[in-house]
């Protein structure tokens, strides 16, 4: 005989107090996945641009909120025929990344939802079993008496919608709801993250984003996408202010030649638009320095290290 109480076999485990989950924010090029997050987040944290696959890796941020942590994966722009082994090799990586996350935020730019060059999006998400949302964008692009006819359109042709929530990430009108439908489809689970905490990336990859951010600004036509931008080393002052290094790499000495620009002062551009993103993202004054270097197999590099971080 013992005195240890048997066990209820009907008795279940208490639910866990919290919801934590993924949601990966999936669309193609431009669609305004990078604005999302940032809206979200209530700080500039992805790199935005006009042009388009600006985002290579996921940009990860962290979002607590009452009982639920919610980690948004703010995804490149999904291709249908990717060019080169980059842009092949990012598109194997998001399809994997597909099948781990929680939560699919389809994210759509609403001027050009029904062109053809979305479709590869709701053929892809028609076949997923997991919830999807769908987040038609750049809502202040359009007049309110075209939305309601596309959102009846939307249900009639692609009836595997859990919500559609029409948005605008740049005017930040909408977000509450995107949260609210995330928040719905995330499990109970233990949180990931501390409560604080804004991404699961370093701090020092988020701001090679920044400058590359500000390189598709100040650089034309193709030239961006032949540059890569990693972090050297990232040392914090007394005063609290952060001297942060990076090299920019280019796969063509000619391209180092535009990057400089005319005695220096297209790369100090550069430089200056970053710093300013930066400090105002970590709230504190940054020193930024570049250095360029060439090498014409920086590809290779970049596809060999997790995140693309190469040194
Ligand atoms: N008018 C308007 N423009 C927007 C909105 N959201 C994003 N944009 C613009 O759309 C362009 C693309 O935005 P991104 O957030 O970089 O798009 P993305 O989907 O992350 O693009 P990739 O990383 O290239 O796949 C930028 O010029 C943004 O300023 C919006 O709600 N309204
Ligand atoms: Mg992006």
């Amino acid at each position: 005989m013992t005195d240890k109480p048997e066990q209820d076999p009907k008795a279940t485990t208490p639910a866990c107090p919290t919801q934590s989950g993924v949601a990966l924010f999936l669309g193609v090029p431009n669609a305004g996945k990078s604005s999302l997050l940032n809206a979200v987040l209530g700080v500039k944290l992805a790199a935005v641009s006009h042009k388009p696959n600006m985002t290579r890796f996921c940009i990860t941020g962290v979002h607590t909120e009452g009982t639920a942590q919610m980690i948004l994966m703010d995804a490149p722009g999904l291709m249908q025929s990717p060019q080169n082994l980059l842009e092949k090799t990012i598109q194997t990586h998001l399809k994997q990344t597909l099948t781990t996350v929680d939560v699919v935020v389809a994210v759509v730019d609403v001027a050009t939802a029904f062109h053809d060059r979305e479709r590869h999006v709701y053929t892809l998400l028609a076949r997923e079993t997991k919830p999807v949302l769908l987040v038609l964008n750049k809502i202040d692009t359009v007049k309110k008496t075209d939305l309601l006819p596309m959102l009846a359109r939307f249900q009639q042709e692609t009836p595997f919608w859990k919500a559609i929530i029409p948005v605008s990430a740049q005017k930040r009108q909408g977000i509450d709801r995107v949260l609210s439908e995330i928040k719905a489809c995330l499990p109970s689970a233990p949180w990931l993250c501390a409560e604080d905490d804004l991404s699961t990336l370093p701090m020092s990859f988020l701001a090679t984003e920044a400058t590359r951010e500000q390189i598709y600004k100040y650089l034309h036509d193709e030239l961006p996408y032949h540059l890569n931008v990693t972090a050297d080393s990232w040392e914090t002052k007394r005063d609290g202010s952060a001297i942060i290094r990076q090299t920019v790499w280019v796969d063509q000495d000619r391209y180092r030649r535009i990057l400089l620009g005319h005695k220096g002062q297209t790369l100090k551009s550069i430089g200056e638009g970053a710093r300013h993103t930066l400090s105002r993202v970590l709230g504190h004054p940054v020193h930024l320095f570049l250095t360029v270097m060439v090498d014409s197999e920086w590809t290779k590099r970049v596809l060999l290290t997790p995140g693309g971080t190469a040194p």
